[in-house]
């Protein structure tokens, strides 16, 4: 009786405040079974003295059975249809609080999209266009801010950017061109570059070594191309993140006829940098993305390159000077695309890789510090593998994987419960 009145004194001091001023559905409610059982049961976090009890306690839980948590990830079709899969994305298109899934088909010149049946079935592709001539990448932001969704493609022949307005429901979509001028268009992004509170576009393209941006001039209305560099020799990823902690988004670029990952730091008056390399060791580099991988506050680079079947990362030492490379895996056979998501859910990035002639999807977890465990297969069945993106399909709580394979036309999902697998413990 003694030591659980004091337990109450703790938790009231430092948590049932917090509690009180969450907005959330569910009551948190501490109750005492008939058996003399103390429940403190919290809809999102239990923090005590500062600490997140729940985080601490699923940390321990991952590192003391991995095994457990890392079991294969069951593997589910959504398309076998999407001709020549070349990118996939998930995002919520119709507002119905589940996240449905885009795929760029390459020889359908289409997009397209799978409505989430809340449960993580999917309907038929419902086509947004087929007018993206041999189509390379999708993305998805509401560019209008309409609170809408709105899509995105980057296809290769016809050198075009595009957007797709999203009616409302996603049932329509209306493409605006932004460019024809991305000659060999291979990705598309969207970010608020020059933080006037809407989103703008950033290209690559492979055949003018252009990365480029369009500044969005407010309702989807976008300026002329505004070239950041023609030097990114056969650029064929962009992304955009703030490197040196300035406020301010800055740009990076993977160039695969230069090996190179380099960024361009937003000067703040809607230019760039000249471009400042990272590496120049990412043999025929296919893809780049930022995360703060060692948990130091600041965004490190990723990059996936093709020709040295490799996965690796580069330290910010803060300001955006970067350490030298430090590989993740060089088991990633033809190493197309990486992203980093915490698949464990211990609240660290962990990284994803897809790769074209072994048809893996993999992950590699992190322990922390940015230090990496082994390749873990998800699937080796994703032929021709070319993309791959982590979201919450099934709304349990956990991130799943999705990958976009070109040879068997495939548009797949992993389902993850590590979520329910810890609650299990
Ligand atoms: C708290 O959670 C336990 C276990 O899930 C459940 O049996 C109990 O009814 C819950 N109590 C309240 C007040 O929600
Ligand atoms: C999923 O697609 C693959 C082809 O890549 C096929 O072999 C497999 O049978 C499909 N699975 C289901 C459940 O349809
Ligand atoms: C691609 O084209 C085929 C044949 O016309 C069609 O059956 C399929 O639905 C299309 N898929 C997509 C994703 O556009
Ligand atoms: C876009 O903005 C430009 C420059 O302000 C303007 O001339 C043009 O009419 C606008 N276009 C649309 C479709 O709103
Ligand atoms: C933008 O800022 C950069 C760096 O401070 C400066 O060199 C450049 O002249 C500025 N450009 C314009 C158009 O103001
Ligand atoms: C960056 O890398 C490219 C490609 O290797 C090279 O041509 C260029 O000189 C490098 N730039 C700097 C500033 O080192
Ligand atoms: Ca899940």
């Amino acid at each position: 009786m003694t030591t659980m009145r004091c337990f109450w004194v703790v938790l009231v001091g430092s948590s049932l405040a917090a509690w009180a001023m969450g907005v959330s559905d569910d009551e948190p409610a501490i109750s005492v079974g008939a058996d003399g059982t103390l429940f403190i049961n919290a809809s999102n976090r239990v923090v005590v003295n500062g600490v997140d009890v729940l985080g601490v306690m699923k940390k321990l839980a991952v590192e003391s059975n991995p095994r457990l948590v890392m079991q294969p990830l069951e593997s589910h079709n959504i398309s076998t249809d999407a001709a020549y899969a070349r990118s996939v994305y998930a995002t919520d298109l119709d507002s119905d609080g589940h996240l449905d899934v885009l795929s760029a088909s390459q020889t359908n010149n289409s997009i397209a999209w799978y409505r989430n049946n809340a449960d993580g079935t999917f309907s038929p592709p419902k086509i947004i266009t087929t007018d993206a001539e041999s189509v390379r990448s999708v993305y998805a932001a509401d560019l209008n801010d309409d609170g809408h969704i709105d899509v995105l493609s980057a296809s290769w022949d016809d050198s075009k950017i595009a957007w797709y307005r999203n009616n409302g429901d996603g049932a329509v979509f209306t493409q605006l061109v932004i460019t024809t001028d991305a000659d060999g268009a291979r990705a598309v992004y969207a970010a608020d570059l020059d933080n006037d509170g809407d989103l703008d576009v950033l290209s690559a393209s492979a055949d003018d070594n252009k990365i480029a941006w369009y500044r969005n001039n407010g309702n989807g209305n976008f300026s002329a191309q505004r070239v950041i560099t023609s030097d990114a020799n056969f650029a064929l990823s962009v992304y955009a993140a703030d490197l040196d902690n300035d406020g301010r988004l800055d740009v990076l670029s993977a160039s695969a006829a230069d090996d190179t990952i380099a960024w361009y730091r937003n000067n703040g008056n809607a230019t760039f940098s000249p471009r400042i390399n990272i590496t120049t060791n990412a043999f025929y580099a296919t893809s780049v993305y930022a995360a703060d991988l060692d948990n130091d506050g600041d965004l490190d680079v990723l990059s996936a390159s093709y020709n040295d079947n490799k996965i690796a990362w580069y330290r910010n030492n803060g300001n955006g000077i970067f350490s030298t490379q430090i590989v993740i895996t060089t088991d990633a056979n033809r190493a197309i695309a990486a992203y980093a998501a915490d698949l464990d859910n211990d609240g660290n990035l962990d990284v994803l890789s897809a790769s074209d002639e072994d048809d893996k999807i993999a992950w590699y977890r992190n322990n922390g510090d940015g230090t990496f465990s082994t390749q873990i297969v998800i699937t080796t069945g994703a032929n021709g593998a070319h993309s791959v993106y982590a979201a919450d399909l099934d709304s349990d709580g956990d991130l799943d994987v999705l990958s976009a394979s070109r040879h068997d036309n495939k548009i797949a999902w992993y389902r993850n419960h590590v979520q329910q697998i810890l609650f299990n413990l």
